[in-house]
């Protein structure tokens, strides 16, 4: 099946089999699963059964940073589940939610002690500095999850608002382990501008992907401001006859979520732990196929959109390093940008945000110096400008070739 949605992407094909043979492994090895305790084994079995999507990059992570983002996850998706699960009644889940923003211990000690006691005994088991980092974010989330319960979404500052609570400060979060492990400079967990920009693009792509599984379930995360803009509901947008302002509101909330890709480039440029590269890079690569797939695209509004199992795959193989992964976004940037129609609404700007990406895409300066990452690119680049500043120096002192001397004066 996966086979054959890849059959006009052969190099797809050859990277499907690479990796059902063990490619997987170079960036998802096997955990020694026997020299784990038992509580944590739990910890890493629940990590499979609840994520797809990040399970494999976060087994990969290296040393004590993969146990503490493991119980991060763990942690946060216990308080997401409270969030989504629309069946407990509004009464009732604000109270619970503000029990865990007054008293996260006391959440710790008995939700977690009486559902999940392996994921707090392994809690008190990390390093102090990942315990406060967890508690703070949980803490954070949790008043922020509490205050969207009661509104709508509406508008688009506030979009920016609810991702910050829910993927923004995991981003936070995250960047603040990375630092603590040491597997990463003190300044990318000091900046919290770009690891919060690093989660909206991950969440905004999941909410403009999910609009119909979301409304089929009743809730609604597509911003007030950008839907009034073409309809009086937003449900209207699922019925066939409405599917040209659909469309027009599917656009821009792309091109708004565009806007974050700038900022993850420069986050992805100051990393130097090749496990903690992957983990990061792999999600947004993926995020960038996904809006390319979305844009533009009646499926939307139909049924799910999703990429190609052997895409994803191929994505997870490459990007592993800064060139590749500026080369990825160059490319997704340009299927977008062949797909924006002469009549879109938001077509100037669209095609804005688009021309940034490529120019930052393609500046060596987003090229981090970190040796793993110096790639032919760089190389080429650096000596061009030689090359030209040779040719420069000669020009100006009137020299032939050969008398000047480059550090020259
Ligand atoms: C680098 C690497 C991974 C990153 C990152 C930077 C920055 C942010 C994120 C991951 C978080 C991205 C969230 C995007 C997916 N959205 C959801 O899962 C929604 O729930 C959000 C609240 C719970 C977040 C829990 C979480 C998620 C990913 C993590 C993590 C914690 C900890 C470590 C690593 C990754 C979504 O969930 C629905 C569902 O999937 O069931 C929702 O309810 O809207
Ligand atoms: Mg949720």
């Amino acid at each position: 099946m996966d086979i054959l949605k890849s059959l006009g992407h052969p190099e797809e094909i050859i990277n499907l089999f690479k990796y059902k043979i063990g490619g997987c492994r170079s960036v998802m090895p096997k955990l020694d699963y026997d020299s784990m305790s038992e509580t944590l084994r739990t910890c890493y079995a629940y990590l499979n059964q609840t994520s797809r999507s990040f399970a494999a990059v976060i087994q990969a992570l290296d040393g004590e940073l993969r146990h503490a983002v493991c119980i991060f996850y763990l942690v946060l998706r216990a308080l997401d589940t409270v969030e989504d699960d629309m069946s407990i009644p509004l009464e009732k889940k604000v109270p619970l939610l503000f029990s865990v923003v007054h008293y996260f211990m006391l959440f710790c000690f008995y939700f977690m002690l009486f559902c999940f006691p392996q994921i707090s005994v392994e809690f008190r088991n990390l390093g102090q500095e990942y315990q406060d980092v967890i508690s703070d974010i949980c803490h954070q989330m949790g008043v922020g999850m509490a205050e969207f319960l009661e509104k709508k979404v509406s508008s688009m500052e506030e979009w920016d608002k609810y991702c910050h609570y829910v993927a923004g400060l995991v981003g936070i979060g995250l960047s603040r382990l990375f630092s603590a492990s040491q597997l990463e400079d003190t300044e990318v967990g000091r900046d919290t501008e770009l690891a919060n920009s690093m989660g909206l693009f991950l969440q905004k792509t999941n909410i403009i992907r999910d609009y119909l599984e979301d409304q089929q379930e009743g809730r609604a995360f597509w911003p007030q401001e950008a839907w009034s803009q073409f309809t009086e509901r937003l449900e209207d947008f699922a019925h066939p006859q409405h599917l040209s302002s659909a469309l027009s509101c599917l656009n821009l909330l792309v091109t708004d979520a565009l806007h974050h890709v700038p900022d993850v480039i420069t986050y992805l440029s100051r990393l130097r732990n090749q496990s903690v590269f992957n983990f990061c890079a792999i999600p947004q690569v993926m995020a960038i196929a996904t809006l390319s797939a979305c844009y533009n695209n009646p499926q939307v509004f139909q049924g799910v959109v999703k990429i190609r199992k052997g895409q994803a795959v191929t994505l997870m193989m490459q990007a592993t390093n800064m060139s590749a992964v500026l080369s990825i976004i160059a490319q997704y940037s340009q299927e977008i940008l062949q797909k924006v129609s002469v009549t879109d609404p938001s077509r100037e700007k669209t095609l804005h945000i688009l021309s940034l990406i490529r120019e930052k895409s393609l500046s060596p300066a987003a090229l981090s110096s970190r040796a793993h990452h110096i790639s032919p690119v760089y190389v080429s680049a650096v000596m061009l400008l030689a090359a030209l500043s040779w040719q420069y120096l000669n020009a100006t002192a009137g020299q032939p070739p050969g008398g000047a001397d480059m550090h020259g004066h």
